[in-house]
């Protein structure tokens, strides 16, 4: 089967951090294809540049589907773009956020969710409100590292992170913790086993789920709300993303 690890960021070298970790769990008959946009931003830090990077995400999926891969994953915590994909998309489509609050959720009673910037954490907890998981989200706290400084070379965001997970399993009442930022995903075995407790990254659990979906032989149900985008001609510089019976997008 073909997986598509979509990282909606243009930043190359978290989607090839990202990849890596994908491979490393998936199954020897399970492919996994990492992609960036080429366009939009290269870090996600809010509302603004999530919906500079959708259109870019989207694009990758059309392609997907005129590849034949099976499945995507949304690999960024803010799941941008997880409905409308899912428009487009014949298989799975699992965005990180999602994926990893339901594998904390039956591992603990509650968890906390540890992310970059202060300015994201409301939208951690959007997500744990539309994804039925506030009950189990006790907090979101953030570290204030920025995104491309997780993996920067002489950064001090590995201890920042640990430090701030521990402080999570001390004082939130939560015995698991989500990682809250594709960026993390090369970090999460070494603070899980640092604090011996569930650590979760969203990117290897969202890639596990849709293998598992696939290998199930289920797929996004198209008769309501994924049902196809209507057909329409978009005008100015989003014409190439009109929707078409066909090929939702020539793009
Ligand atoms: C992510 N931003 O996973 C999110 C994390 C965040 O570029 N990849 C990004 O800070 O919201």
């Amino acid at each position: 089967m073909r997986i598509k690890l979509i990282n909606p960021n243009t930043t190359q070298r978290m989607t090839d951090a990202m990849s890596h970790c994908a491979r490393n769990v998936v199954a020897s008959g399970t492919e996994v294809i990492a992609v960036s946009p080429t366009m939009g931003p290269p870090s996600i830090e809010g509302y603004y540049d999530e919906a500079l990077a959708t259109p870019g995400l989207l694009a990758e999926v059309a392609a997907g589907e005129r590849e034949g891969c099976d499945g995507y994953v949304i690999a960024c915590f803010g799941d941008p773009g997880l409905y409308a994909a899912r428009e487009l998309a014949r298989g799975p489509v699992i965005g990180i956020a999602e994926a990893a609050m339901h594998v904390a959720s039956v591992l603990a009673p509650g968890f906390s969710v540890v992310t970059t910037l202060e300015r994201t954490c409301n939208m951690a907890w959007h997500l744990a409100e539309r994804y039925g998981m506030k009950r189990f989200c006790r907090n979101v706290r953030a570290t204030d590292v920025a995104v491309l400084e997780l993996d920067r070379p002489g950064s001090a965001a590995r201890q920042i992170i640990l430090d701030e997970c521990r402080r999570a399993l001390d004082e939130d009442a939560s015995d698991a913790i989500v990682l809250g930022c594709a960026g993390m995903a090369e970090l999460c075995e070494e603070i899980g086993n640092a604090l011996g407790a569930p650590v979760i990254d969203g990117v290897t659990a969202a890639v596990k789920w849709v293998e598992a979906l696939v290998a199930l032989r289920l797929a996004t149900a198209k008769r309501g709300d994924y049902a196809r985008p209507l057909s329409k001609q978009y005008d100015g510089v989003f014409a190439s993303f009109s929707p078409t019976p066909t090929s939702p997008l020539n793009v």
